[in-house]
């Protein structure tokens, strides 16, 4: 897929998007207030018309008037569609007046920069940025924040220099660990792994693959589970089969494949169940339950993990609306309230964590609706 960022691309895929009822409450409260962050027009004095253009002198804006803009890894990504659910909702409920979602086609490295410039332009009051990459983004960001705009990192982090909060599903450790657990399980605790990752530059999954790499080289229990290959589907459906496809060509002894991206882990389900390897090389990693539930039917999938997808975006909006107001600076130690999800610490690097994961397998994935 083409890295484009032009506006109209983006347009286009929020009438779209809002027509298919993904983003039904932005297109509601957009129509209701005008507001949309990527068409606003700068007041005659040159200064942007709303938000930021129009804080007050100590950063803080009219809490009355806010807007805020989630810019996703990428659009058209079924965890997105979740995120954003409760991002919208949580945007909503915490009294944001204008709401809006903007961002690419695809997650590659730049391709969220136009998208940003855009929200400074317009004057946005707080950018929510799941980061395809942790310093591509970082001129855009400063100069947002330049221009008084709130940075709230979610999903996948900046570089910290970049933004005010970062709103982390899991502890990151806790996320790689449960899938090297669930890995060593499926395979008996020996035997060749691989990891197929999202993109190259994913500060999230980078950071996973980091602590699953240092726990098989420092745990005994995992002295006979080699890891081989680390491959990269790019967060898109194909390349991912493809790569997915390619390993098992690759290393015909593999035992098994960790893949820490929902969009990864369902075409590698994909490809696995009509292929002869199903049910002799085990998948796991981090899935949507939705998109994971037929492959642990059909016997190809045994347990994978996720956290509740809604929640991170809605804990970001109350940690948006929390800064932009002036109550937390994002230093540790602030706290703030998630509406119905209850009082937030700031931890150590400006770290919010928003919950636990789920391990999800035939006895449990009924239970669960995304
Ligand atoms: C994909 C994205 C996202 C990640 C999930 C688990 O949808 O890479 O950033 O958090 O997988």
């Amino acid at each position: 897929m083409k890295s484009s960022t032009r506006a109209g691309e983006a347009n286009h895929w929020r009438r779209l998007t809002s027509l298919i009822g993904l983003l039904a409450v932005l297109a509601l409260v957009a129509a209701a207030c005008g507001s949309d962050s990527t068409t606003a027009e700068p007041a005659s004095d040159g200064s942007a018309e709303d938000g930021a253009g129009s804080g007050d002198s100590d950063g803080t804006s009219d809490v009355n008037d806010l807007s805020i803009t989630y810019i996703p890894k990428q659009l058209n990504n079924p965890y997105t569609n979740v995120v954003l659910g409760g991002g919208e909702g949580g945007a909503a409920e915490a009294g944001f007046e204008g709401i809006a979602v903007v961002g690419p086609l695809d997650a590659s490295a730049s391709s969220q920069v136009s998208f940003i410039n855009a929200e400074t332009q317009a004057g946005t009051d707080v950018i929510v940025i799941a980061a395809n990459d942790p310093d591509a983004v970082g001129p855009a960001l400063q100069e947002a924040r330049d221009g008084g705009a709130k940075i709230v990192a979610f999903d996948s982090d900046t570089n910290p220099d970049f933004r005010d909060v970062f709103i982390s599903q899991v502890v990151a450790k806790d996320v790689a660990l449960i899938q090297v657990e669930l890995i060593a399980e499926q395979i008996g605790g020996a035997g060749q792994i691989a990891i197929l990752s999202a993109t190259a530059n994913a500060t999230n999954q980078n950071e996973w693959i980091k602590f699953i790499e240092e726990e098989l080289a420092s745990n005994p229990d995992y002295a006979d589970i080699e890891l081989v290959a680390t491959v990269y589907g790019d967060d898109d459906d194909t390349k991912s089969f493809q790569e997915a496809q390619g390993l098992l060509q690759a290393y015909p002894d593999l035992k098994g494949i960790i893949s820490p991206t929902t969009v990864g882990i369902a075409a590698t389900g994909r490809y696995l169940s009509t292929s002869e390897y199903k049910g002799q090389v085990a998948l796991t990693g981090l899935g949507l339950p939705n998109e994971m539930r037929p492959f642990v039917k059909d016997g190809t999938v045994t347990a994978f993990a996720l956290w509740d997808p809604a929640q991170l975006g809605y804990v970001a909006a109350y940690a948006g609306r929390a800064l932009a107001a002036g109550e937390i600076s994002g230093a540790e130690g602030d706290t703030f309230t998630a509406g119905e999800l209850g009082e937030r610490t700031v931890g150590e690097g400006g770290i919010v964590i928003v919950g636990p994961p789920t391990v999800f397998n035939a006895g449990n994935i009924d239970n669960y609706d995304f």
